[in-house]
């Protein structure tokens, strides 16, 4: 899953691609990297960013929702605005991406009321704040009952199962500890084997890690790739798609699966 920001203010690439063509291009390129679905997001959630209105946040990703389905692109609204993904669903879009896991009032009808594939992520407390003393018992065990609950408040509306990934979210209100304790027990945050998408892409447990910028992150990025890949992930959120289908191709490789095919097909 390729990233599209079309927000001026996303932490990695904030700013770059808010005019209409050059995200279509930055699209073009993640797709021709291998990407096989794009996640077109309009509102940052990076911590302390400024909340955009409904009206504001349509107008940044709509355009160009419409304009990647037009062209046979597989696309996912990353947002949390039940009217944002209603318009998104008409408009034809493959997959829900929500941050709040359908908590917002109003989301879990909208996405029941569709055939659209939903990602339920964990996060503790709230974007603006979620960095400031996250604290768990079990950080596993939390994130599990969590997503246990949201999967179970969508079955309850009609959402099949067969629609729905789960997301730990790595860095949605927990401490590079917590990130790395959830990393290293993926597996266990299974809930009835529903496929998991985990995004880990240039995040700042690295900053933490390594001390590098954004623009650094690469190498880190797919170390953490390949860990996720290993404790059972099946759809990795990434900024740098070229570079993270060849890391995951040579791990399939060496776990004696058959790598994707050089032409992405
Ligand atoms: C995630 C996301 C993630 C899912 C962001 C960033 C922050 N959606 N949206 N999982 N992260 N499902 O890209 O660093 O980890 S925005």
């Amino acid at each position: 899953m390729g990233v599209l920001n079309v927000t001026p203010d996303s932490f990695s690439d904030g700013g770059r691609f808010v005019s209409h063509d050059a995200a279509i291009a930055r699209a073009e390129h993640l797709l021709a990297c291998g990407a096989d679905l794009i996640d077109v997001g309009g509102e940052s959630t990076r911590p302390g960013a400024a909340p955009v209105t409904t009206d504001e946040e349509l107008e940044r990703v709509l355009p160009v929702v419409m304009e990647l389905l037009r062209r046979g692109a597989l696309v996912s609204i990353d947002t949390s605005k039940p009217a944002v993904m209603q318009a998104c669903i008409a408009a034809g879009v493959h997959m829900v991406n929500d941050v709040y896991a359908l908590r917002a009032a109003g989301a879990v009808e909208t996405v029941a009321a569709s055939q659209v594939a939903v990602c339920l992520m964990h996060m503790q407390g709230e974007p603006r704040t979620m960095q400031r003393e996250p604290r768990y018992a079990d950080v596993v065990a939390e994130v599990r009952e969590f997503l246990g609950g949201r999967v179970a408040a969508c079955r309850q509306a009609g959402i099949e199962p067969s629609r729905m990934l789960i997301d730990p979210g790595f860095g949605f209100g927990k401490t590079l500890d917590h990130n790395l304790a959830l990393l290293r027990d993926l597996a266990r945050v299974d809930v009835g084997g529903l496929p998991m998408l985990v995004g880990l892409s240039r995040k700042s447990m690295l900053a933490t890690l390594l001390g590098r910028p954004v623009e650094q992150r690469l190498a880190g990025s797919l170390a953490l790739a390949l860990a996720a890949i290993e404790g059972g992930a099946r759809i990795i959120r990434c900024h740098d798609v070229a570079e993270t289908v060849d890391a995951v191709r040579v791990w399939a490789a060496f776990r004696g699966e058959t790598g994707r095919k050089p032409s992405g097909g």
